[in-house]
């Protein structure tokens, strides 16, 4: 039987949870999180969307005609998405003209080398980093303003869905593809976890008010 993102999450549910369950946002639920820390986040998290947008780019380049329509409105929505960024950063007063951090730089090295990679692990990879934010922003409940917007710009029900669609053609891709590839898939699934942790730790680590 070939590989599935359900089969992934149920082999790695320690790893999950880390990616997707931090301290950052319980702080953001409670409205305990520092500016300095959230602004961190923004700011980089900007930075960090700036490159995936690339990699979604890259990824329907290289996905079967049934798949243009949820990764076209994958890269509407991450349009808005870059737009809104902008808006929040504006509003706060934050420069987005900034220097990534190593541990977001690293995560954007990471998304730039699966274009090297075969549809199926893209795909994977795809969904992943898609469903940790879906999860991590819904996870711990209603949030305290502002915070509860940038909750539900990744937890909202049309989000959830879109993320079941990658799923879905994640899977499709996996069904058809070799052992090798599916092992890859596996791989670049752990990464993406891994780097989702530190990716909140660097924000959490932030000093000052
Ligand atoms: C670090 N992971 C990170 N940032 C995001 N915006 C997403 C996932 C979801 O697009």
């Amino acid at each position: 039987m070939s590989l599935t993102c359900a089969q992934l999450l149920q082999k790695y549910p320690q790893l999950w949870q880390e990616a997707t369950v931090h301290p950052f946002l319980q702080q953001c639920k409670t409205g305990e999180i520092r500016p300095s820390q959230f602004n961190t986040w923004l700011v980089q998290d900007y930075l960090f969307v700036v490159d995936f947008t690339r990699l979604a780019a890259r990824l329907l380049a290289a996905s079967p005609v049934e798949h243009f329509d949820t990764l076209l409105a994958g890269l509407g929505a991450i349009k808005a998405e870059l737009n809104w960024f902008r808006e929040k950063a504006e509003e706060r007063s934050l420069t987005l003209n900034t220097a990534k951090q190593p541990t977001c730089e690293t995560y954007c090295q990471f998304m730039a080398e699966l274009a090297e990679q075969p549809y199926a692990v893209q795909a994977t990879a795809f969904w992943a980093i898609e469903y940790a934010y879906n999860q991590g922003w819904q996870l711990p409940g209603a949030m305290t303003p502002p915070y509860d917007e940038f909750a539900d710009r990744w937890g909202n029900p049309g989000f959830t869905v879109y993320v079941q669609l990658l799923a879905q053609q994640a899977d499709d891709a996996l069904q058809v593809a070799p052992e090798a590839v599916q092992q890859q898939a596996e791989q670049a699934f752990q990464t993406v976890a891994q780097l989702e942790k530190e990716f909140w730790q660097m924000a959490f680590n932030a000093e000052g008010p």
